[in-house]
């Protein structure tokens, strides 16, 4: 008999079809030990999760690399209708007779001293996120989007701010935070390749690819955020310890295993994210582990396989990505339209990790029931579904601005 692709399938968005499944408790360790304290917590269950998350989803890096050097490639004293300072920093780094090095684009309000920051991966380069003319255009390999105007993977004048409207620039400045943004395919092109991007830096002699336990894309497009963190703790204009971090869609599920391993980061904002995000993999909602590892075998470690159609021998779900986060502010946030990142799962998840941040006594989400649309719970941990589709909005960019201003500064 011939084997079906899994992509031939409809993929379930039926309620009643989803799997009856145990919930992970994050506060029981895999030996079935309670955990009953913080002590408890941060000493054996959040290291143990932390491992079983490195070795059998995302991926270990498998050394240490920082940047060699920084360069300032551009600066102005007026961007944004003369509100804020504009930097492009050029981070570089060097490894087995190789060079890798990336552009962070940074807005800064003029009227605060050491400003906190937006930070986060933009899909189609920096200079998609407005319309200033003086955004250096990256030469990395891109993912095409003709609507975008984006052939031949590369990128050209013809997509300048063509973002805009996912970043909303001027709100943010407006509200006294930066932005920090860069192009997610300077650190790893996004496709099945892992002889490019900074994957070979830290290969061992002959490696062609990670192995099993070795980092993904998802993995390294992390510790690329984690780079950039080493380099905003060495510029004075900037606020290191009130950096949000924010991911839409794969860069959300990017910037939870971020901060999940590296706490330096304040706050979260999962965007969408979806499988493999925020969305509980044993509901085989939408997209499934196998599915997304059939499309995209890149983007986690292989041991991750093991659990394509198979989500039942899984002994964590992605409740407990989010509990790791804990006690931090984290904002996880759905689109009504968006089945296939399973809007139900993502705030599930939510609901589920709540027990975490209860444990510090924070609050998150306390009702089974989903939310309605467009009505936020904004907690230490937050949520909302909103209406429309798979994106990222103006509504959604005034809940995160409220809500962040709320968790950093009162
Ligand atoms: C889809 C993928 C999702 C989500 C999305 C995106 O194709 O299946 O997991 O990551 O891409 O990143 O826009």
């Amino acid at each position: 008999m011939i084997k079906q692709p899994i992509d031939t399938f409809e993929p379930n968005y039926d309620e009643d079809k989803v799997p009856i499944f145990k919930v992970p408790n994050p506060l029981e360790m895999f030996c079935g030990e309670r955990v009953n304290t913080i002590e408890e917590w941060e000493g054996r269950r959040r290291p143990e999760l932390l491992d079983f998350f490195t070795h059998n989803v995302y991926g270990k890096v498998p050394g240490e690399l920082k940047f060699s050097s920084f360069r300032i490639v551009e600066q102005s004293n007026s961007a944004i209708e003369g509100k804020a300072k504009r930097k492009q920093v050029e981070l570089i780094f060097k490894k087995n007779k190789r060079t890798l090095s990336f552009n962070i684009l940074i807005y800064l309000p003029k009227n605060v001293s050491r400003a906190p920051v937006f930070m986060g991966y933009n899909f189609y380069g920096n200079h998609t996120v407005t319309n200033d003319s003086k955004i250096i255009i990256s030469d990395a390999w891109t993912v095409n989007n003709e609507s975008l105007g984006i052939t031949n993977n590369r990128l050209d004048e013809h997509s300048r701010g063509v973002c805009a409207s996912r970043w909303q620039v001027e709100s943010v400045i407006d509200a006294g935070f930066g932005l920090a943004t860069l192009f997610y395919g300077e650190i790893d092109p996004d496709k099945n390749d892992m002889t490019d991007g900074i994957h070979p830096l830290l290969y061992t002699r002959h490696q062609q690819r990670p192995k099993s336990d070795e980092w993904g894309s998802i993995a390294a497009w992390s510790w690329g955020l984690s780079r950039v963190m080493d380099y905003l703790e060495k510029d004075l204009d900037i606020d290191a310890t009130k950096v949000v971090l924010f991911g839409h869609s794969r860069l959300g599920k990017t910037s939870l295993w971020a901060s999940a391993t590296d706490q330096r980061f304040a706050a979260v904002i999962s965007n969408n994210s979806g499988c493999g995000g925020a969305a509980l993999s044993k509901r085989k909602y939408g997209e499934t582990i196998g599915r997304i590892n059939h499309r995209f075998p890149h983007w986690f470690c292989n041991n991750f396989k093991t659990y394509s159609n198979n989500e039942e021998q899984l002994p964590v779900d992605q409740h407990e990505l989010l509990a790791l986060i804990a006690p931090r502010p984290l904002y996880v946030a759905s689109a009504e339209e968006d089945r296939w990142a399973d809007p139900r799962g993502e705030y599930l998840s939510a609901y589920y990790a709540t027990s975490v941040y209860r444990l510090y006594n924070k609050k998150g989400v306390d009702s089974i029931d989903m939310l309605s649309v467009n009505q936020p719970i904004q907690n230490r941990l937050a949520y909302h579904i909103r209406k429309g589709k798979h994106d990222v909005t103006e509504y959604d960019w005034e809940q995160y601005i409220k809500w962040a201003r709320m968790q950093l500064f009162e």
